[in-house]
């Protein structure tokens, strides 16, 4: 590590570690997926090969983070939650967020040709958005899924109707959006019972619904494995369970000493207002 003049440029660098002892969520959206899926030639409105795959992404996310205690995602976005006790990164929102988009839709991309089939090559970079929101209590994190989970059935609710209306009524699509306007649920069902056979809760689950991606124990598993199905149980709205711990701590080599340290001259005083070091 240099000593130069230049190192005070570090304290730049301000905290974005996140509210300790509280739930972290990290939501990634896909970028223009209305574009994305129409380029690809997605099933409308549920395309499940697709689904699956962003599914395969989330297995990837949670094997290379055993600290993510559940995953659920739907269209083309994925929630991860990670327990109070969680130390990964930090905390560090930036990272947290950062890493997790990136893997994902690293894992996305190299999953692509085996969930999608050889007729559909990727023919434009799949990108996703990440945030990371941090939830107080078990009972706000219920909530959120709760959000999460309705917005699901109220989104697919509409787009069976709608696409049923257009794919196999042929009204025209201005027309379909005025004849669901200010329809209820109960109603959209009914419409699709009774002009065209469709019962509504004999679609897929995973369209309803979407997917959850959980730790299950195995018997006999490796407690320091860290597959996606090796650790633990989650139990919402109460926390989460044991979990595997990301190692912690600086690269190889232990302790990194300051500049300062290793001249022997005490640390800097700090300003009393720069966030705390761990
Ligand atoms: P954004 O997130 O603001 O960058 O914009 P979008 O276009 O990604 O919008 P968003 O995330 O609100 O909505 C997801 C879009 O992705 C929506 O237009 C429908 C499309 N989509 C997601 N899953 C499927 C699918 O399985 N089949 C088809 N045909 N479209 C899908
Ligand atoms: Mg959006
Ligand atoms: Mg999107
Ligand atoms: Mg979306
Ligand atoms: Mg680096």
């Amino acid at each position: 590590m240099a000593c130069s003049k230049y190192e005070y440029v570090k304290h730049f660098e301000l905290s974005d570690a996140l509210l300790p002892s509280a739930w972290i969520v990290v939501r990634l959206d896909g970028r223009s997926f209305h574009a994305f899926t129409s380029t690809h030639g997605f099933t409308k409105p549920n395309d499940a090969l697709g689904l699956h795959l962003m599914n395969a992404a989330a297995v990837a996310l949670m094997t290379a983070f055993p600290d993510v205690v559940l995953g659920f995602g739907a269209s083309d976005e994925f929630s991860f939650l990670l327990p109070p006790s969680t130390t990964l990164f930090r905390r560090r929102a930036a990272k947290l967020v950062s890493v997790f988009t990136s893997t994902f839709t690293a894992a996305y991309v190299m999953g692509w040709g085996a969930h999608m089939g050889a007729g559909r090559p990727l023919r434009a970079a799949p990108v996703f958005d990440g945030r990371a929101v941090v939830y107080p209590t078990p009972a706000v994190v219920r909530d959120y899924f709760a959000w999460r989970q309705a917005d699901v059935h109220v989104n697919n609710t509409y787009n069976a109707a709608f696409w049923a209306l257009v794919e196999r009524g042929g009204v025209p699509r201005p027309a379909a959006e005025r004849a669901l306007a200010g329809t209820d649920v109960a109603a959209k069902n009914e419409l699709l019972w009774s002009r065209f056979g469709i019962n509504y809760n004999a679609m897929p689950a995973m369209f309803r619904k979407g997917s959850v991606v959980s730790r299950v124990p195995v018997a006999g598993g490796d407690e320091g494995g860290g597959g996606a199905a090796a650790t633990a149980n989650l139990r919402l709205p109460t926390g989460g369970g044991p979990h595997q711990r990301m190692a912690m701590g600086r690269a190889k080599g232990g302790a990194v000493k300051s500049c300062r340290q290793r001249r022997g001259q005490p640390p800097y005083r700090r300003h009393s207002r720069e966030p705390p070091r761990r």
